[in-house]
């Protein structure tokens, strides 16, 4: 299972849409511009410098907030059919209330979904992809469920009033796991919060909650003139078994469940709710803890029922694979999320690496996790809201181009092959951004950004010719067969 396959000289489908995505903190810049609030990631990376690769932040990142127009020239120039963008809510909500629009923030996403249609270029737009306005975080951020429950539909309503008649895919979160399990279980990522298998399976249940409340919204005032879709970015890696053993294989599962499931199951799933597993594993142990109810919170019926089928695409973010392996249960004594699942994980010393200790290249995964959602949620429309490598931000990025092809052809297998219905694929990321914990030290992106420099020139690397010739040829090599 450790091979790979060659790419194959297959052209991907005529309707198959290409782009790449980026996010507001991670570009945008101008933190304090224009009326702009602070956001939690504003707040963390000032507090706690030293929590970053040399001390860096994104008060200035790519400089988007004022070099847009040469963000869609990039865009233009690939031929990408698409660009995934977040909003910064504190941007447009500086307190994160509905009731002070900050005119400013309206008028820079407007100006920048207007130069996109004008070009040809869908806008997909993420409302959350981590950066949530500080004076929300001070009243206990995603752990308080009825606050942000109600926030974020107000906000979500305001932006598909505002946007929604230019934009026509919508994804509510990005890869809420981070914000909740880094965020407030583990507290490395903003707002450095260590309840780890408490307040953050709060967190998630108010992010499950937040984005059908959004969904439904959408569905009840806006398709029927609007006419787009909505849905939820979730990231997993594969999870292989490390033997053939039916514990092994069981691990796995148990592993891909908790760190997919957790998020996938209730909106995508024909079941709805947490996975099984989840639920009877956390009750088990919140119980020996000592806790009067489960540490995972629980839906109701009703609301198993209004999450259930909040989606109009399965939005997938993925990047590598990890290896399982069985192991007893965890002693208990503090409770965390990964003694809830109790298993042992690794990648494998053979994959070749990446500039990003967790990424390692394994194109194979790629292909059994989309045949693994395809079995499991029941063959749903498929659409890569991000996948990509890092290196060190040199322009011949062999390794991403090598990257790009080996993924993309195990992707087409999938379509091709084992008839899973992948519609489109997003490259991670149409340039060098501020990588989160790694600052600037992890590079993605397609064009070089040079951030010694002011102006924070772009160039092209290599990759941008290969993704530019796939879109324009639909072919991973050099001829393709008709
Ligand atoms: C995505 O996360 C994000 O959506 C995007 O913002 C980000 O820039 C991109 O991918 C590249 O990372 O430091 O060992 O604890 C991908 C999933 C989850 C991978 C957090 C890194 C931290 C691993 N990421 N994880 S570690």
């Amino acid at each position: 299972s450790t091979t790979f396959s060659e790419p194959i000289n297959k052209k991907f489908p005529k309707n198959f849409i290409w782009g790449t995505a980026t996010a507001s903190y991670q570009v945008e810049g101008g933190w304090q511009d224009d009326g702009k609030g602070e956001s939690n990631w504003d707040h963390f990376t000032h507090t706690y410098p030293d929590h970053i690769a040399n001390g860096d932040n994104g008060d200035i990142a790519c400089d988007s907030y004022h070099k847009y127009l040469e963000d869609v020239e990039l865009l233009k120039d690939l031929g990408a059919n698409f660009y995934r963008f977040s909003l910064s809510w504190s941007r447009i909500l500086p307190t994160g209330n509905a009731d002070e629009v900050n005119q400013a923030g309206v008028d820079y996403y407007k100006n920048l979904i207007s130069a996109l249609k004008s070009n040809g270029i869908e806008p997909f737009v993420t409302l959350f992809h981590w950066d949530l306005p500080q004076a929300l975080e001070d009243q206990g951020g995603w752990p308080n469920t009825d606050l942000l429950v109600e926030k974020f539909a107000d906000y979500a309503r305001l932006a598909f009033s505002l946007f929604g008649d230019d934009v026509k895919n919508w994804m509510t979160f990005n890869e809420a796991k981070q914000t909740c399990q880094l965020g407030y279980g583990y507290g490395v990522f903003a707002p450095g919060v260590n309840s780890d298998g408490i307040d953050s399976y709060k967190c998630a249940h108010t992010v499950l909650k937040s984005h059908a409340r959004a969904y439904h919204i959408y569905d009840e005032e806006f398709r029927p003139t609007q006419n787009g879709r909505v849905s939820m970015v979730v990231d997993t890696d594969w999870f292989e078994p490390a033997s053939d053993s039916d514990q092994d294989k069981e691990a796995a599962e148990r592993k891909i469940q908790f760190n997919f499931g957790w998020y996938a199951n209730a909106i995508y799933h024909p079941d709805g709710n947490y996975p099984q597993v989840m639920i009877d594993r956390i009750a088990e142990r919140s119980q020996r803890e000592g806790f009067e109810q489960s540490r995972l919170p629980a839906f109701t019926p009703e609301e198993v029922n209004y999450i259930k089928g909040t989606y109009d695409f399965f939005a997938l973010n993925t990047y590598t694979t990890t290896m399982v392996q069985w192991s007893d249960d965890w002693e208990i004594g503090t409770p965390g999320y990964d003694a809830d699942i109790s298993v042992t994980t690794w990648q494998d010393s053979s994959w070749n690496s990446s500039a990003s200790g967790w990424l390692k290249v394994v194109p194979w995964g790629t292909r059994k996790l989309l045949n693994w959602i395809d079995q499991t949620y029941n063959h749903p429309e498929i659409v890569i809201t991000e996948n990509g490598f890092s290196d060190h931000g040199e322009l011949e990025d062999g390794g991403r181009v090598n990257y790009y092809l080996e993924y993309l052809s195990n992707i087409l297998q999938a379509i091709l092959d084992d008839g899973v219905n992948v519609t489109g694929y997003t490259a991670w990321s149409l340039m060098d951004n501020f990588e989160w914990l790694s600052g600037y030290t992890e590079k993605f992106g397609l064009h070089q950004v040079d951030f010694g420099n002011p102006d924070r020139p772009r160039t092209a690397k290599s990759s941008a010719e290969y993704y530019k010739k796939v879109i324009s040829t639909r072919c991973l090599v050099d001829v393709c067969e008709d």
